[in-house]
């Protein structure tokens, strides 16, 4: 089985980290392959960056089924263009925000996210929303660091990040946490060591959950709203994206 992990910013050392935590929860016969599109944001922090990465991911997903991919994790947590994904293709689909939270809720009554800046909460906001997660997400909370900080050696990233997750546990009451960045995907290990409880990444867990859809046969369906897109030109600087 092959899966494609679609970095949807432009930071290739995010991309071969975000790849590393996928192969290493990979089954045995399934081949990873991670990339970011050539064009794009360096990273993702607001509705602007988050709207002009649909593109690229698009872009991934179109050469992914030339290229005889299974299906796809989009991998950053605003799952940037995750119906449009689905629309272009037979493949499942899915989005590092909805794998982490549906994960969270088959472990816990309750979970709280921690993500990067408090911009993007919003964004997070909306998903918990559009995933009928309200019940169950206790609280989002944000650690202000910007996501390519996560990627500085020597950083208090990962200490910063675990002080949000142990006080999420006790002010929130939560039972799980889930990490509100495809960058941080080599951290659920560690930090769920150290506070004593479940700590989810949605890179990891969409690719646990794109194996199991493929293995049940399962792909997006193509009937009502997610048939491919009707056929029309495109035009100017979007020339290629017609179908
Ligand atoms: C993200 C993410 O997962 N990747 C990125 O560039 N921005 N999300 C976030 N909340 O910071």
């Amino acid at each position: 089985m092959k899966i494609k992990v679609i970095n949807p910013n432009t930071t290739v050392r995010m991309t071969r980290k975000i790849g590393e935590a996928a192969i290493a929860v990979a089954s045995p016969g399934t081949e990873i392959f991670a990339c970011n599109p050539a064009m794009g944001p360096v990273s993702i922090e607001g509705h602007y960056d988050e709207a002009l990465s649909v593109i690229g991911v698009l872009d991934e997903i179109r050469k992914g089924d030339a290229d005889g991919m299974d299906g796809y994790v989009i991998a950053c947590f605003g799952d940037p263009g995750l119906l449009a994904a689905r629309e272009i293709t037979r493949c499942p689909v899915i989005g590092i925000a909805e794998a982490a939270m549906h994960a969270a809720s088959f472990i816990s009554t309750g979970f709280s996210i921690v993500t990067t800046l408090s911009r993007t909460c919003i964004i997070a906001q909306h998903l918990v929303e559009a995933y009928g997660m309200t019940r169950v997400c206790r609280n989002i909370r944000a650690t202000d660091l910007p996501v390519l900080d996560l990627d500085i050696e020597g950083s208090d990233a990962r200490k910063i990040i675990t002080e949000e997750c142990r006080l999420a546990l006790k002010e929130d009451r939560s039972g799980a946490i889930v990490l509100g960045c495809g960058g941080m995907a080599d951290l659920a290990a560690q930090i769920s060591q150290d506070i004593g409880a479940p700590v989810i990444d949605g890179v990891t867990a969409g690719v646990k959950f794109v194996e199991a859809l493929v293995g049940l046969g399962l792909g997006t369906s193509k009937a009502g709203d997610l048939e491919f897109p009707i056929a029309k030109p495109y035009t100017g600087m979007l020339d290629r994206f017609g179908l």
